[in-house]
């Protein structure tokens, strides 16, 4: 499937999500709730903001790094201009600045120059790296030399974004060349080092590590003049930033669709997460009311239907409508077809349960037969009564455990239907070329319910 598909089926998904979302007070059996609405309002707009974003197929690219790296330098080296400022001075860059760069005509790419991580404070920081870093689809990492503490902690946390990212080794214009190699070849150590980080080695490969000299630091030279004379004048080598420049237009040509729609999708599977938890949360009375509901009806036919199998079917009926129930009660996105698959999961994972079940209602069921069949003495009904009041306890408490699970499943679950986020980003995922930078991302976003 080519990046093309991958980015209309990434949208196809964003919009549904939101044509539900927007007005999935409506689909509940409850009035619009105002207390709701506000409540997911940011994740209603989070998801539209992916959606507009990927619409415009607006590529952000951002640079981090500690301070004086030359982030803000590596940008202006991409742009052909000095568009952003740069200075000696620690801190020059204090809040996060974009640029178009106009490259290509197709996509719109935007570079986000950031400031340094060490230079703001713990708070600032995790509330920048996360507005930033969640919106950008590609990191740039940049730094000067050899890794430091600080920026191999800066690098590890960054890389919870699951975001493409390369590292781009700024400042060679101050390495002689074996030093350059050296650094080089430590820095691909960090990606390949199973001993020492197993978790950095899913992120860099030497593919991804690119060496540039975005502002070569002026040098002095010696002129010896024909008249005899001798002067120092300052020099200034060229920038080396094509390298870089080149790397990331391969990136965006051969997978840039991909990325758009990876992280529209990524973007959008965790503001349906929240939207879920939060609409579990705040009905949480009504829902409680309803498994109760179903769980005393469920006991009450299972224990006085006098046909054993039907017993089991009726309480699956009811597991099933009371899934549905619930669902309908949130407002969130489920069809029969996922009700179903819902109910399977959870009997799978509460094993004992449908044993449980399935136990007493052929024991008890049949007992319960026999003890009616005769229903003469006082001790036949006494043992009727205790089986079926047994068997329904049963199912009565099957139906408030299903609930209470399904709960659970439909807060992760509702991204998993048909056309939903995770079932796309799993979909493209399982598509993606080795040579991908999205590659090494499959184990980390792919994630199953
Ligand atoms: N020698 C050399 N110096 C560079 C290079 N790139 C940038 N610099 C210099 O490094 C200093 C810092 O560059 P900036 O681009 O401002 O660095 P920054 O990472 O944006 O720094 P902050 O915004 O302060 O966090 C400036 O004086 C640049 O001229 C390079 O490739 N080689
Ligand atoms: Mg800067």
């Amino acid at each position: 499937m080519s990046q093309e598909t991958h980015y209309n089926r990434a949208r196809t998904s964003l919009q549904q999500a939101l044509s539900w979302y927007s007005s999935f007070q409506r689909h509940g059996r409850y009035r619009p709730d105002l207390e709701l609405k506000t409540a997911v309002s940011s994740e209603l707009q989070a998801i539209k903001g992916a959606l507009n974003k990927l619409e415009r197929k607006a590529i952000a690219i951002a640079a981090f790094g500690l301070v004086s790296r030359g982030k803000s330098a590596v940008l202006n080296g991409l742009l052909g201009e000095k568009a952003l400022e740069t200075g000696p001075t620690h801190g020059v860059t204090q809040y996060p600045k974009s640029v178009r760069w106009a490259i290509a005509d197709k996509v719109q790419i935007e570079l986000i120059d950031t400031p340094g991580l060490d230079e703001i404070d713990g708070q600032m920081r995790a509330e920048m790296a996360r507005e930033v870093a969640g919106k950008a689809d590609l990191i740039l990492f940049v730094v000067a030399g050899d890794i430091t503490r600080t920026e191999y902690e800066a690098l590890c946390e960054l890389r919870t974004y699951h975001k493409p990212l390369l590292l781009v080794f700024n400042k060679i214009d101050l390495y002689p060349e074996r030093d350059r190699e050296l650094i080089y070849q430590q820095l691909q150590q960090l990606g390949t080092d199973k001993e020492t980080d197993r978790q950095l080695q899913a992120l860099l490969s030497p593919q991804e590590i690119v060496m540039t000299a975005a502002a070569p630091a002026p040098f002095q030279v010696r002129v010896e003049w024909p008249d005899g004379r001798v002067t120092q004048e300052w020099e200034t080598s060229t920038p080396q930033i094509d390298v870089l420049r080149e790397k990331i237009l391969e990136i965006l040509n051969r997978e840039g669709r991909s990325l758009l729609a990876l992280n529209a999708l990524v973007q959008a599977r965790e503001a349906e997460k929240k939207l879920a938890r939060k609409t579990i949360e705040l009905r949480q009375k009504e829902a409680e009311e309803t498994i109760w509901n179903y769980a005393k009806y469920k006991a009450l036919i299972v224990a006085f239907n006098p046909i054993p199998l039907v017993d089991l079917i009726v309480g699956m009926l009811a597991d099933l409508a009371l899934i549905r129930a619930l669902a309908r009660l949130y407002g969130l996105p489920m069809t029969s077809y996922e009700a179903g698959k819902v109910w399977q999961k959870i009997l799978f994972s509460s094993g004992g349960l449908l044993l449980g079940e399935l136990g007493s209602s052929v024991l008890l069921g049949i007992g319960k037969t026999t003890a009616a069949g005769g229903l003469e003495g006082a001790g036949t009904f006494t043992s009727w009564l205790f089986a079926a009041g047994l068997q329904g306890g049963v199912a009565g408490y099957g139906a408030y455990a299903i609930g209470k699970v399904a709960q659970r499943y439909l807060e992760a679950g509702c991204t998993w239907g048909k056309s939903g986020a995770s079932t796309v980003i799993t979909e493209i995922l399982s598509q993606v070329e080795p040579n991908a930078i999205v590659y090494r991302l499959r184990n980390e976003i792919g994630i199953q319910l």
